[in-house]
């Protein structure tokens, strides 16, 4: 019998589940997970982004950039019965607290858009996360999606 075998096997597998938190680990503590962005008919100038977001430590979501065209953190509140969107300044990010985006809530709103967003492309994002007083710029990929759930076309428009 190899006594070495189990172990092996044991330490193999460890190794397997140490790696996977790292593959999506971004940087500097702070990890993205399920980012996808929706897709666009070819006249459609804007679209919303989602994604996980955990902070190791104490942070804040400042801002949001992407290279399709504009970009602005929306959070989605039902007013007067209509749902609603509007730009937020930042998001707080509790330290190893998983802050979701999803539909009908916080959101990365892509507007001015220079392509249309094909399923299967990926959307660049780039976050900016403040903590203990630095900033630094995540790049994320999102992966371009078709669904079906409901995105509010309503925006509280800042006057201009
Ligand atoms: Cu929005």
């Amino acid at each position: 019998m190899n006594i070495f075998r189990i172990p092996l096997r044991l330490f193999l597998l460890t190794c397997l589940f140490l790696a996977l938190p790292l593959l999506a680990m971004e940087q500097q503590g702070i990890e993205i997970s399920s980012a996808w962005a929706r897709a666009t008919l070819a006249s459609q100038k804007s679209t919303a982004a989602y994604l996980n977001i955990r902070s190791a430590n104490e942070a804040r979501l400042v801002g949001v950039e992407s290279p399709l065209g504009d970009a602005e953190l929306h959070t989605t509140k039902i007013i007067d019965g209509i749902m609603r969107m509007r730009e937020i300044p930042f998001l707080d990010l509790p330290a190893d607290k998983q802050i979701e985006l999803r539909p009908g809530g916080h959101h990365i709103m892509l507007m001015q858009l220079k392509t249309q967003l094909v399923p299967g492309l990926n959307a660049p994002l780039i976050l900016i996360i403040e903590s203990e007083g630095r900033q630094q710029r995540v790049h994320v990929k999102a992966e371009v999606l078709l669904h079906s759930a409901a995105h509010p076309s309503t925006h509280m428009q800042k006057k201009n």
